[in-house]
């Protein structure tokens, strides 16, 4: 059984956009896993954080993961780009946030799904509602309602 999940990511330390169309292409790549949509890629100032403005972008995955499985794959991509955690929203190489997994509502230790702040967030709401239009997020409804609460955040899409 396959499900989508959707990945957001985020890079401002380095090279990012660079890293960021690598990471999806790696992604595209995972064990039971295919790329089902990538959207462009943006640009905004960092939120609730600091360091260089940040690129950002969101895929849709098939995959047969578990999502504990996943998010462990992904981990084990931020660390292949050097990701360090030295504190909190500190700048990185690579960011990969698992948003949403099928309509599933997930509460443990090491996952929070939906991703507890995608609503309040343009670099992900963009990106997500440019490939669909029509998610619903478990919990929150449909995810276009958040656009207008986010308006105020700049945010720019980079050309291909
Ligand atoms: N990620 C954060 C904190 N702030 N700001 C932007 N613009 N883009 C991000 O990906 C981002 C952020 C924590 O993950
Ligand atoms: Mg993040
Ligand atoms: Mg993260």
């Amino acid at each position: 059984m396959t499900v989508i999940a959707y990945i957001g990511i985020g890079a401002n330390l380095g090279a990012a956009a660079d890293t960021v169309r690598h990471a999806i292409r790696q992604m595209a790549t995972l064990p039971g896993t295919s790329l089902q949509q990538s959207s462009a890629l943006y640009s905004s100032a960092p939120v609730d954080a600091g360091g260089d403005d940040y690129v950002n972008a969101v895929v849709a995955l098939e995959t047969d993961m578990m999502p504990e499985v996943l998010l462990s794959a992904l981990q084990t991509l931020e660390l292949a780009h050097g990701r360090e955690r030295p504190y909190r929203n500190a700048p990185r190489t690579l960011d990969l946030d698992l948003l949403l997994y099928a309509d599933q509502t997930i509460q443990t230790p090491l996952l929070s799904v939906p991703h507890p702040r995608m609503t309040q967030r343009a670099f992900v709401l963009l990106p997500l509602l440019e490939i669909a239009p029509d998610i619903r997020i478990p919990g929150h409804g449909e995810a276009r309602q958040y656009l207008p609460a986010v308006s105020g955040q700049e945010i720019f899409r980079l050309a291909e």
